[in-house]
């Protein structure tokens, strides 16, 4: 059988020489093969027919993570502990995205692929979490695979009856949703209120999540179980 198709977006990473590469981390790699489907990468490119094409080209899209979104995107300036953003970048995932929506497949945000999706669909996010009263600690110290903080998911959410009432996850982020894009709904928070997962409720997958599920897969099943749900979804 045909195994399906998963396009991973990608990077651009500036080397010391200044040299740029078209990167991900290999965990996205890993965890779409095991769980039965065939990773490729889709570099960021401008022109818009060529976007569309790549699209053609995946049964499902992962919007991975990475650098902070431009908050010209949710018409913001940028606040003083704003990171390094990537226009470019952000300009391509936004019309991915759409274009992947427009053909209802399966799509999947993961850190930054969360705040990005929201943000296409007309949502907002903080820039930095300081700016959330009593916030927990959200950029673990911890190991990548080490689960550093409960999310509380919502009831008979989709995220929620595959995870079940209450997880522990990894959290490497300084940026979350804030307002949620028309269409989509909350669907996993930690104790201080940060939305950690949210999803669109008339897609069979269309979801987001803050946590990195692909640097868990080894040492939790659940999360090697939640991107072979992805790929069921995308054959
Ligand atoms: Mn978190």
């Amino acid at each position: 059988m045909r195994k399906p198709v998963i396009g991973i977006t990608a990077n651009v990473l500036t080397l010391d020489n200044g040299a740029e590469r078209a990167a991900i981390s290999t965990d996205y790699v890993k965890a779409v093969e095991l769980a039965g489907g065939v990773p490729i990468l889709l570099p960021v490119v401008t022109d818009t027919t060529v976007i569309f094409q790549q699209v053609k080209l995946i049964d499902g899209l992962i919007l991975s993570g990475g650098y902070d979104i431009d908050p010209l995107l949710f018409g913001e300036q940028p606040a003083d502990k704003l990171g390094y953003i990537s226009p470019e970048r952000d300009h391509h995932e936004i019309q991915l995205v759409k274009a992947a929506s427009d053909e209802k497949m399966p799509i999947l945000g993961i850190c930054r692929g969360i705040q990005l999706m929201n943000i296409a669909f007309g949502g907002t996010i903080y820039q930095d979490l300081t700016d959330v009263p009593k916030v927990i600690k959200h950029m673990q110290n911890a190991k990548k695979h080490v689960p550093t903080h409960t999310v509380e998911l919502v009831e008979d959410s989709i995220l929620g009856n595959f995870f079940g009432s209450s997880i522990v996850v990894n959290s490497f982020h300084h940026q979350a949703v804030k307002n949620v894009a028309p269409g989509f709904v909350i669907a996993a928070w930690t104790a201080d209120g940060v939305i950690e997962a949210i999803e669109n409720p008339t897609s069979d997958f269309f979801a987001g999540v803050q946590w990195h599920p692909e640097m868990m897969i080894e040492s939790q099943p659940l999360m090697m179980d939640f991107f072979k749900r992805f790929i069921v979804a995308a054959q």
